[in-house]
């Protein structure tokens, strides 16, 4: 039997989330390695490209989120078959992608500094980017982004909507996703009632 680890940090979200809800859903058993941020920076030099996920199948490490989504979700039947569908799906995992780099730039960022570039990426490039995820859901029919069905594409934007959403970024609304883009919150909400999501949090919940 072929053995997965996926090592990322010890909490349910970002990167790493859409591959594990991909595993739990595909009933692949997988080693749910998570690490407090301090562990990290213990063993950052260690991954390929000094950061995470990482992902071991038999042992051998293989890096980058989307990569792991389509893998993954390949396995559990959560991405198109129908290569035009599937180009629509890695569209968003991209574009989600990015937004993470820019979100991610201001970390570590303090005080006015900080809420000047959060101030300027709500009004900026987050703005675009909901709005540019809200055309994409519209082209996918409204209810998913491709394939007429829940792929890879709506967890990994469920997961980042549901972040910008949590209130966690200091100067980012909560309500922002709501305003700029309110089919893409409809569209957060049914995806975090969808059973693969549901079932995959009733066990994270349950015993063991
Ligand atoms: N393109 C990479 C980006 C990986 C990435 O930036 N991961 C973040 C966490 S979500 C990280 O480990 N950053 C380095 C750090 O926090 O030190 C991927 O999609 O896996």
């Amino acid at each position: 039997m072929t053995a997965y680890k996926l090592t990322y940090f010890d909490f349910d979200g970002g990167r790493g989330e859409p591959v594990r809800i991909a595993f739990h859903a595909a009933g692949i058993e997988f080693d749910d390695n998570r690490l407090s941020f301090a562990e990290l920076s213990g063993m950052r030099a260690s991954t390929r490209f000094n950061a995470l996920p990482v992902l071991e199948i038999d042992g051998a490490a293989v890096t980058q989120s989307n990569a792991m989504c389509r893998y993954v979700g390949k396995l559990a039947g959560l991405n198109p078959v129908d290569d035009r569908e599937a180009l629509y799906c890695d569209e968003v995992l991209d574009a989600v992608e990015d937004n993470s780099h820019r979100i991610g730039r201001t970390f570590g960022l303090e005080g006015d500094e900080l809420r000047k570039a959060r101030e300027t990426l709500v009004e900026g490039w987050l703005t675009v980017f909901l709005r540019g995820l809200d055309d994409l859901l519209a082209r996918g029919g409204g209810r998913y982004f491709a394939d007429g069905r829940l792929t890879v594409a709506d967890l990994k934007a469920y997961m980042e909507t549901r972040w910008i959403g949590s209130g966690v970024l200091d100067h980012v609304p909560a309500d922002l996703v709501e305003r700029v883009a309110p089919k893409l919150a409809e569209h957060r909400t049914r995806i975090g009632a969808e059973p693969v999501v549901t079932a995959y949090y009733a066990s994270r919940s349950g015993p063991g």
